[in-house]
């Protein structure tokens, strides 16, 4: 279910655990069952609240992050190409809220766009992006709605006719989620597009284990501190005991799964409160936090094709570390 913003949002199931919002009662039972298992593992979808937003946005400025550049650089040179395939009266849906750079590229490029469809489901990030974006291209119909993406989603009708559905997902996202799920979230993507639609996607590339371990190890300690962040957010939302500082920052490349893998390490045996429960950490036990796949160009057109999609066009910057694709209903 997904809500049009400004509207209230739509009746919730029932509380799990009395005197708790819905979401932080989802939040203490992920943490729970993730820290449960004999390998440990938290949702990287929480690593995101407000203070992992802002440094989210500072790992996107370092210079090991070398996605984000990366991906402005090729959409800057290649837009003209991207909107003339998208064609015009797009309706643009932006999977995450879409005040960026990428945004404006596109949308300054698109011939009489039907209206933009930024997908987002934290309520005040779209509500600002909205604001802004409304405000920059004021004869621009903006719809944002407010809704995990990952779900089943309806996408509102623009008051202009729409000729073609354009989905727009970059940042390589798509790397944290595993194959099979990245699988059934194109597959997503395809229906929202419909078989006359068009997914620009950006999807981050295999390279030398050196530039990507540097890339989620900064030497600044950004990305450190945005993993650690995690703990720090459990202690203060669900009254957790962690001593943050008894965890160290692990951001390795596994090559055989084709992923970086950002983990936090226990340094120490130790113990942590959650609620009733107690976890115990084997010193150099680590909580796995998040995955995020690189792809062969190859290997991602398999994926695509098993969603029913095809690669269209890709493209890529001189030094091949990063990939815009354009793809179609096969
Ligand atoms: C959001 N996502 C594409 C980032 C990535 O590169 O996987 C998240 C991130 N984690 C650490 N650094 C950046």
């Amino acid at each position: 279910m997904n809500a049009p913003i400004g509207l209230a949002p739509p009746p919730r199931a029932a509380r799990t655990l009395p005197g708790l919002a819905p979401a932080a009662a989802r939040f203490r039972s992920d943490v729970l069952a993730g820290l449960s298992g004999p390998r440990k593992t938290l949702p990287c979808k929480y690593l995101y609240d407000e203070l992992g937003s802002a440094l989210f946005e500072r790992i996107c400025e370092l210079d090991e992050y070398y996605p984000t550049r990366t991906e402005l650089a090729i959409l800057e040179t290649h837009v003209g190409e991207m909107t003339e395939r998208l064609g015009p009266r797009c309706l643009l849906v932006e999977y995450g809220s879409g005040s960026s750079r990428k945004t404006r590229l596109l949308l300054d490029r698109l011939r009489e766009p039907a209206a933009y469809v930024p997908i987002d489901i934290s309520r005040e990030a779209l509500a600002a992006s909205a604001h802004a974006l409304a405000s920059a291209y004021p004869q621009l119909e903006v719809l944002p709605v407010c809704a995990d993406y990952t779900e089943p989603l309806e996408v509102p009708r623009p008051r202009r006719r729409v000729l073609r559905r354009g989905v727009f997902f970059p940042g390589s996202t798509i790397g944290n989620f595993t194959p099979p799920e990245a699988q059934r979230f194109l597959g997503r993507m395809a229906r929202v597009a419909g078989p006359a639609g068009g997914i620009l996607l950006g999807v981050d590339l295999h390279k030398e284990r050196a530039v990507l371990e540097a890339a989620y190890d900064d030497a600044q300690g950004v990305t450190a501190a945005f993993n650690k962040n995690l703990l720090t957010r459990i202690n203060h939302e669900l009254g957790a005991d962690f001593d943050v500082a008894r965890f160290r920052h692990l951001a390795r490349w596994n090559a055989g799964a084709g992923r970086i893998e950002m983990h936090l390490v226990s340094e120490a045996e130790q113990s942590v409160r959650l609620g009733e429960c107690r976890i115990r950490f084997a010193a150099g036990e680590t909580i796995h936090t998040e995955n995020s796949y690189k792809y062969e160009l190859g290997h991602f057109a398999a994926l695509a094709a098993q969603a029913g999609l095809a690669v269209r066009r890709v493209w890529t910057d001189a030094d091949a570390l990063f990939s815009v694709q354009f793809l179609t209903a096969a």
